[in-house]
């Protein structure tokens, strides 16, 4: 549970940490994706309602806030990452009656509430895209980035992320606009100060309805290069260049973030966390060094392309244990400026025990997940957990195309299909494909995982019966109770929360170490990330207690596979 702001209890004394407590701090947050998380009018799409009544099991959890995926009216070509009116709620989601609900019910139980902000980009649904392509001289037109063709072709060579060419010739005006993501998301033109004063003004009334703040979707890609220049890196796959150096992290980025803040969170109590791909911790610093007054923490994507290659993250690479270490450990040190967020995956990536871990039988999912958990949420910074990962989801086991919902993957093998790339494209959708994560929630082994009593819009996982939350709640040892607990002690103590990180045995490809002390207080993190057995002398360690322990192991000499150990030093 979140101890200040709201509730206004304080457990840890300022004065022994020397820096700001927020409510953001000291609080776990849970990602809920509402499409797949609780169905409750039998549609096969999740809902509000379906969150309202699911509020007892979040408060169970331990988590202190909610970041919800975009709910807000939108035609769906990006499940609601393409927006047609930011002030209204998607039907299938409900009414903004049912979100007043939400955030009142959430309240109650001392759940907050962060919502998705899209304003990179709109839907093309969206009354300022559809005066927009009217005429040149609409009062809209400057909304968006329309140019002329060059030579009969694009203005440059821009590639999107979802479609060869980041332009959209349209006939009307005898003109192309931009959009970095699909057709149906032109990007916003925030070179224009209207375009910035209306999303201020919606940014603030849903402030001022109580939410508690914003993870802001690719915030960092909002400034474009001056003069759009070609990009001049390698060609993809369909000729054009994908070229983040003149899309993302632009100077002018820090003007409007300097402006966003002091127009819509000056004085307020909400935490804005920002999604910033193309980031390394130079610039990500500056997002969330407090003096700067840009961002409260950002979501770095490093880790999440750890499997990345030259040519983006269909083009899967191998790593090593070392490989992660250093990029956690590189963006401990960079957030000691200001604060930083923690996550093994969300909507957009595979689940980890199907990346990060290799799944040979039930005992070790369990085991695995519990060591997976406790790596990264005991690290310091705001533990971001995702919806099915206290109950060990993985990914799904798609076996055809008609299975798939997300455009990026359909896209990218429409594009493989003409390069006769097939085969090695569908393995690496099975790989990393964005649906793996958006399955529904498995809340027990009826129907349909009990998410919904029609056929979901996405299929359940086929290991619904096994993996569910009711059956997790029978098991004293299940990664639900174990995630309880996690999230409990992450949330409250304040070491886990305040405590310096010291890693150990840095070089160790099979073990992850570290320390966390504050004061005279202090624990000792340890993860065996091998499926072999580590010999490892943990006799210095005997009498002291264990916080955590994910198997029945009593050496001192030896970890099992997957095994952690966290243990209070003093
Ligand atoms: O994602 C932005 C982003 O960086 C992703 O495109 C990422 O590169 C990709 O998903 C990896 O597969 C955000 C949202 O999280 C994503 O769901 C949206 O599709 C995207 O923005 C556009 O709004
Ligand atoms: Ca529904």
């Amino acid at each position: 549970m979140c101890t200040s702001g709201r509730s206004g209890r304080k457990r840890v004394c300022c004065q022994t940490i020397k820096m700001e407590r927020k409510w953001w701090k000291e609080c776990v947050i849970y990602q809920l994706y509402p499409r797949s998380f609780y169905d409750t009018n039998g549609d096969g799409i999740g809902d509000l309602r379906g969150v309202i009544e699911k509020l007892d099991y979040l408060k169970e959890l331990g988590i202190g806030a909610i970041w919800l995926n975009p709910v807000y009216e939108s035609p769906n070509d990006d499940m609601g990452y393409d927006i047609s009116n930011y002030q209204d709620i998607m039907p299938e989601f409900g009414t903004i009656e049912d979100m007043d609900e939400l955030l009142e019910k959430a309240h109650q139980k001392g759940i907050r509430i962060i919502m998705d902000l899209v304003v990179n980009h709109t839907s093309d649904e969206h009354v300022w895209f559809i005066e927009s392509r009217k005429s040149k001289d609409n009062p809209y037109r400057d909304f968006y980035i329309w140019r002329d063709g060059k030579d009969g072709k694009e203005p440059n060579n821009w590639a999107s992320f979802f479609t060869p060419s980041a332009w959209k010739y349209d006939e009307t005006t005898d003109q192309y606009y931009l959009h970095l993501f699909s057709e149906k998301q032109p990007d916003l033109n925030w070179k224009n100060p209207v375009v910035r004063e209306k999303l201020y003004e919606m940014i603030n009334w849903w402030l001022d309805k109580g939410i508690d703040g914003f993870r802001m979707d690719v915030i960092n890609l909002i400034a474009k290069k001056e003069g759009l220049p070609d990009g001049e890196g390698e060609q993809t796959i369909s000729g054009y260049n994908f070229c983040p150096e003149h899309f993302a992290n632009q100077e002018k980025l820090h003007d409007y973030l300097k402006e966003l803040r002091e127009k819509c969170f000056y004085g307020r109590e909400c935490m804005c966390v920002g999604e910033t791909p193309f980031v390394n911790p130079e610039i990500g610093k500056k997002f969330i060094s407090p003096k700067e007054k840009e961002l409260d923490m950002i979501f770095q994507i490093e880790l999440m392309d750890i499997d990345s290659g030259k040519n983006g993250k269909w083009e899967i690479v191998p790593y090593t244990l070392t490989d992660i270490k250093s990029d956690l450990r590189k963006w401990q040190k960079a957030t000691e400026v200001g604060w930083g967020s923690l996550f093994w995956s969300n909507h957009d990536q595979p689940r980890p025990l199907s990346r990060f871990v290799t799944i040979t039988s039930e005992e070790m999912r369990v085991r695995a997940a519990k060591m997976l958990g406790v790596a990264m949420h005991l690290l310091k910074g705001t533990s971001f957990v995702y919806q099915g990962e206290e109950i060990g989801m993985m990914n799904a086991s798609f076996t055809s195309l008609e299975q798939l919902r997300d455009i990026e993957s359909i896209k990218y093998y429409e594009e493989a299909i003409k390069a006769g790339k097939a085969e090695e494209a569908w393995n690496a959708i099975l790989k990393k494909g964005r649906d793996n994560a958006r399955t529904p929630m498995q809340w027990n082994d009826s129907d349909y995982a009990g998410f919904s009593t029609a056929v979901p819009w996405l299929m359940v996982n086929e290991n619904y019966k096994k993996i569910n939350v009711a059956e997790a709640e029978k098991d004293k040892n299940s990664i639900l109770h174990f995630y309880r607990k996690l999230i409990q002690f992450k949330a409250s103590d304040e070491v886990a929360i305040y405590g310096k990180f010291e890693e150990l045995f840095e070089e160790d490809e099979q073990l992850y170490v570290y320390k966390r002390s504050l004061k005279d207080n202090s624990f000792l993190v340890i993860c065996n990330f091998s499926e072999e057995e580590k010999t490892f002398d943990m006799n210095e360690y005997q009498g002291l207690e264990l916080l955590f322990h994910n198997c029945e192991n009593t050496s001192n000499q030896k970890l099992l596979s997957y095994e952690t150990r966290v243990i209070k030093l003093k």
